[in-house]
């Protein structure tokens, strides 16, 4: 929410049988701060660790896949979390500093694009992010383009589409879902 985003680590532990999985970790809730150099703990060249949120259970759990999305659309990313031999763990994000800040979704719909505009590289506010539902384990995860606004209660948004169509939008009503249509701005 505060323009950075979190990371979830779905926790993987055994593999078999998998029936009855016998062991597991906790699931690991990373927020993704601003961190002066001198204060960051790096584990090796290329990890660094990463101050740890409240993941709401401590529960040993094997995760395998996870979906990101806002699953109540109350503008807060949920994580939703596969595991082995369990049923799905809904991470709801109930975050009381992300409460103070603002936020944008953006729903594309492509015209000359496909149909979700996935592929496409959306810009707000300086952040980058691309219209995508992949990224974890046989998951897929909201088609909606979230940003955290911080403080800013306007945002400069443009958008390339995979046909090479170049929109800008400027909103001035932030924290809600927009919906944009290649080519024609709402
Ligand atoms: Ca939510």
């Amino acid at each position: 929410m505060t323009g950075w985003p979190a990371k979830h680590d779905a926790a993987s532990g055994d593999v078999a049988p998998i029936e009855t999985p016998t062991t597991g970790q906790p699931s690991d809730l990373l927020i993704v701060v601003s961190v002066a150099a001198s204060e960051r703990v790096c584990l090796s060249q290329s990890v660094w660790m990463l101050p740890l949120a409240d993941a709401g259970t401590s529960e040993p759990m094997s995760g395998r896949g996870a979906a990101f999305g806002d699953t109540n659309n109350d503008g807060w990313m949920d994580v939703i979390v596969t595991r082995l031999g369990g049923t799905p763990l809904l991470f709801e994000n109930r975050s009381a500093s992300a409460a103070k800040s603002h936020w944008l979704g953006i729903q594309l719909e492509g015209v000359k694009s496909n149909r979700d505009g996935l592929g496409a590289r959306v810009d707000v506010n300086g952040q980058t992010r691309f219209a995508t539902t992949s990224g974890s384990y046989l998951s897929a995860s909201d088609p909606r383009l979230h940003f955290g606004l911080g403080d800013k209660s306007h945002a400069d948004v443009e958008i390339h589409w995979p046909s090479g169509v170049h929109q800008k939008l400027s909103l001035d009503a932030v924290d809600r879902y927009v919906a944009v249509k290649e080519g024609t701005n709402p």
